[in-house]
């Protein structure tokens, strides 16, 4: 039988937090009822027959979710994604990552030479991308291992129920959880950590990344053309609260919890010490700079978990733009900047037309280049003098 929990809940009243908690914590995961969910389920089928729409095209049907392929997905560590059909033609598929947690040192900024105790999944900032399609099922296995010393979960945007999974994955360190859900609307969603009590706390120290399910038949612009692209980059945004002393100089920690108590204050404050992309003042520059040719059509996944942003490509544009992230919603064409509401992922897709060194930033120009949300893209070509030309180079200013 499924761990239905939320089922309970909702058969009851609308979802209460609380509500949710003190049954999972006075007897553990509650049991739906078989009956309990057939009755919510019927309820739900004469809720959408009533406006007009057949439950099973919304719901798709039962699935017997065995009987399904399965497909194991290596994760790769951001600005990367791992290889992925864009169109599919296959029959929906249970994806399967596998994730692990990691409570590390890093290094924020070389050049002041801040450092946090972070917390990442599979050690990197923002954890990996996962891809799958509309009506595949996720299955992630979330581990956290003995060498930790926090507990952790995973809230999935994209999921329905259960705290969007962090009410069936809490995982003390030792332990490891498998979740799986059922893709049921397309987009780019965030996931994070979310250990009651403590959410805000394992987000601004590291713990979110992009979950991207795409439409079977892929991306469509407003006029239903496909939309492929050659390259993706995912692109995780951060707000840091790094603790100064009385010297005004970086703290370091130990553990993660030994910087609770300092780290909190500072969030409370509500100004970053630093606003990173991927983890680090520079992550996207020099060697890891994202890279692209003339012609060249990239997706940019942009997703912030607790801060709004504002991404801009300097010299260039979004030429398809989701800024909500959700592609069963026509893209936005054109734009010069667009808007990232915390805790949402957006996504841009733009082909270059001119060779250069790309800025890519955060428009609030304060946050990109004095606290550190820029990085670059290099794109390689052949310059086009129509689209622009130094018709005079910089020198004196003639005498009239
Ligand atoms: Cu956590």
């Amino acid at each position: 039988m499924d761990r239905s929990p939320d089922t309970k809940l909702d058969s009851r009243n609308p979802l209460s937090r609380r509500n949710f908690f003190t049954t999972s914590m006075a007897g553990g995961l509650a049991l739906a009822t078989g009956s309990a969910v057939a009755a919510a389920s019927t309820r739900t089928d004469d809720m959408l027959r009533a406006v007009g729409v057949t439950p099973s095209a919304v719901l798709g049907g039962a699935v017997d979710v065995d009987k399904l392929e399965r497909v194991k997905v290596k994760l790769v560590a951001p600005p990367h994604v791992h290889a992925h059909e864009q169109a599919t033609k296959a029959a929906p598929r249970v994806i399967e990552f596998r994730m692990v947690i990691e409570e590390k040192k890093i290094v924020v900024d070389e050049e002041s030479g801040a450092t946090m105790q972070a917390m990442t999944f599979d050690g990197s900032m923002p954890g990996p991308t996962m891809v799958v399609h509309e009506g595949d099922y996720v299955e992630l296995t979330l581990v956290n291992p003995a060498t930790n010393k926090l507990e952790h979960n995973i809230d999935f945007h994209a999921a329905t129920g259960a705290l969007g999974g962090a009410g069936l994955t809490k995982v003390a360190p030792g332990e490891q959880a498998i979740l799986r859900f059922k893709a049921d609307r397309t987009g780019v969603f965030i996931y994070h950590c979310a250990p009651e009590g403590m959410v805000a706390w394992h987000v601004v120290t590291g713990m979110s990344g992009t979950l991207m399910v795409l439409p079977r038949d892929g991306l469509k612009d407003t006029q239903g053309k496909s939309l492929s692209y050659d390259k993706v980059y995912t692109i995780g945004e951060f707000d840091l609260y790094i603790p100064k002393d009385e010297n005004g100089n970086y703290k370091e920690y130990d553990t993660a919890l030994e910087s609770y108590g300092d780290t909190v204050e500072a969030m409370r404050g509500l100004i970053p010490s630093h606003i990173v992309f991927n983890g680090k003042v520079g992550a996207l520059m020099g060697d890891g700079a994202m890279t692209a040719k003339v012609g060249e059509s990239v997706l940019f996944i942009h997703a912030s978990a607790n801060r709004d942003t504002r991404p801009h490509l300097i010299g260039g544009h979004g030429d398809w733009v989701w800024e909500t992230g959700k592609f069963d919603n026509p893209p936005e064409k054109g734009l010069e900047t667009w808007f990232i509401r915390g805790g949402s992922a957006g996504a841009a897709f733009y082909t270059f037309k001119q060779p250069g060194v790309y800025a890519y930033v955060n428009h609030n120009l304060i946050e990109a280049f004095e606290l550190g949300a820029a990085g670059h893209v290099k794109v390689e070509g052949k310059w086009n003098d129509d689209l622009m030309k130094q018709v005079a180079a910089p020198g004196p200013i003639p005498a009239k």
